[in-house]
């Protein structure tokens, strides 16, 4: 029987990027986000493609009525046997003094509550599977950066959940592993300068950054180890890439 991964996320980047990989791979998907048209896009595309079946779910992660909501329409025998925790932004790069506070809410309600909320969601589901969470954190929750501020302290956080969950959830041999990446070329930087074309495209200007497929590789490596194995937390940069805050350009 076919396993299934749960990915939010998937309109884009790095969560579009897993589905393929794993839909490649016989894996039955379902993939979430706001962009239902892009959602029914990535089905109709991957289902023709590789024959697997493809569910989508359309919700906005920072919306606990609406998370829970859309998970409890999956049949309880639902078997899910990966969870991807992938949605997230950042917005701005401003001082801390000048940062917008709005911007720092919604980072927050995203990328921590929202990844609360669906882990929770689907708590059930993963113990039924012994199952596997796969967290997105970032070099920004490993060190601070000027002006990273609350970006830094929302994967912080994710930091501390993933540890938190693989000490909490041994007791169902659930996985837990954190993915920390640095420097993706996505539209996390459209996002994160707010449709800024100059200032997203100079954040990759000058080196080569690691692509959306790097870090799917990357997760469908560890998610497919055996049973006794668990990677627990990776950093991973492009190589001119050395930490939060360095990167070598040309
Ligand atoms: P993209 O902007 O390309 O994709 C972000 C995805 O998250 C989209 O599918 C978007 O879907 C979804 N999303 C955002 N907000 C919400 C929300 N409120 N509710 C539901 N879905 C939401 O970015 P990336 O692929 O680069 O980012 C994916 C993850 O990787 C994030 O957690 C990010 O912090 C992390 N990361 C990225 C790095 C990078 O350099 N790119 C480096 C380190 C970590 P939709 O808009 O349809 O809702
Ligand atoms: C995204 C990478 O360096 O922009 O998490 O924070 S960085």
């Amino acid at each position: 029987m076919n396993k299934t991964v749960f990915i939010t996320g998937a309109t884009a980047g790095i969560g579009k990027a897993c589905a393929e990989k794993f839909a490649k791979n016989n894996y039955n998907i379902i993939i979430t986000g706001r962009r239902k048209e892009l959602l029914e896009k990535v089905k109709i595309e991957l289902e023709e493609k590789y024959k697997i079946e493809v569910t989508t779910l359309c919700f906005d992660v920072q919306k606990k009525d609406e998370v829970f909501a859309a998970i409890n329409t999956l049949p309880m025998g639902k078997n899910i046997d990966i969870l991807i925790n992938n949605a997230g932004l950042a917005l701005g790069r401003d001082a801390f003094d000048e940062a917008n506070i709005e911007d720092w809410e919604t980072m927050m309600n995203t990328n921590v509550n929202g990844l609360l909320y669906v882990s929770k969601a689907l708590l059930e589901h993963l113990k039924n599977t012994n199952g596997h969470i796969v967290n997105l954190g970032s070099v920004a929750g490993k060190e601070v950066y000027e002006n990273g501020n609350g970006y830094c302290a929302s994967k912080f956080a994710v930091d501390a959940i993933s540890k938190s969950m693989r000490i909490d959830l041994l007791k169902y041999n659930i996985k837990v592993t954190a993915i920390n990446p640095g420097a993706v070329e996505t539209d996390f930087s459209l996002v994160r300068f707010k449709g800024n074309t100059d200032k997203a495209n100079a954040a990759y200007n000058g080196f080569k950054p690691l692509t959306a497929n790097d870090i799917a590789d990357t997760i469908f490596y560890c998610c497919t180890l055996p049973a006794h194995v668990c990677i627990n937390d990776i950093v991973i940069t492009c190589t001119q890439q050395a930490n939060a805050s360095i990167i070598l350009k040309k």
